[in-house]
């Protein structure tokens, strides 16, 4: 049988219903086959950076997974479908944007996808809720630097 991988999804929306959005997502992810939510952030309001239209709301979800990367990403876009996403030019406002950070220890480099994220250490949206739920992934130095960003906790949980 497969072995069970620890992934971090990075969740971003900021059209629609965002915190609803984030939240069903996590959801869906949960109940996927072979994926199981470990713990997620709670929910982060952010300023678009790079993008447009209203504030996003972001937050990470940990999961144990048995799929390999390129299922769970399969999966990830079917979601972002499921939410209405649109892609009518790079970083456009979304409904739904789930990222895949982190895949175990793997780094992974195809046309399709690029792990760990290669932005993720630029963007105060993804380390703060991954410093939240894996402050041992996130070092002080790398918070530190994305510092100047606007990002805040809008719910505890
Ligand atoms: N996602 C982007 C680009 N810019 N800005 C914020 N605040 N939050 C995001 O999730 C986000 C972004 C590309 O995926
Ligand atoms: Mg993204
Ligand atoms: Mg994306």
């Amino acid at each position: 049988m497969r072995e069970w991988v620890t992934a971090f999804v990075g969740i971003g929306a900021n059209l629609g219903e965002p915190c609803a959005a984030v939240l069903n997502a996590v959801q869906v992810m949960a109940c996927l086959e072979g994926v199981t939510a470990v713990r997620r952030s709670s929910l982060y309001g952010s300023t678009p950076i790079e993008s447009s239209g209203p504030d996003y709301v972001n937050a990470v979800v940990e999961l144990k997974t048995r799929l390999t990367a390129p299922e769970l990403l399969a999966q990830l876009q079917a979601i972002e479908s499921m939410a209405g996403r649109e892609r009518p030019y790079r970083n456009a406002p979304r409904t739904l944007d789930l990222d895949l950070l982190l895949f175990g220890q793997s780094a992974i480099q195809s046309a399709a996808l690029t792990v760990p994220h290669p932005r993720m250490w630029e963007r105060a949206f993804v380390l703060l809720p991954l410093s939240e739920i894996a402050p041992d992934i996130v070092r002080a130095t790398e918070l530190a630097q994305v510092q100047g960003q606007t990002v805040h906790r809008i719910s505890s949980i």
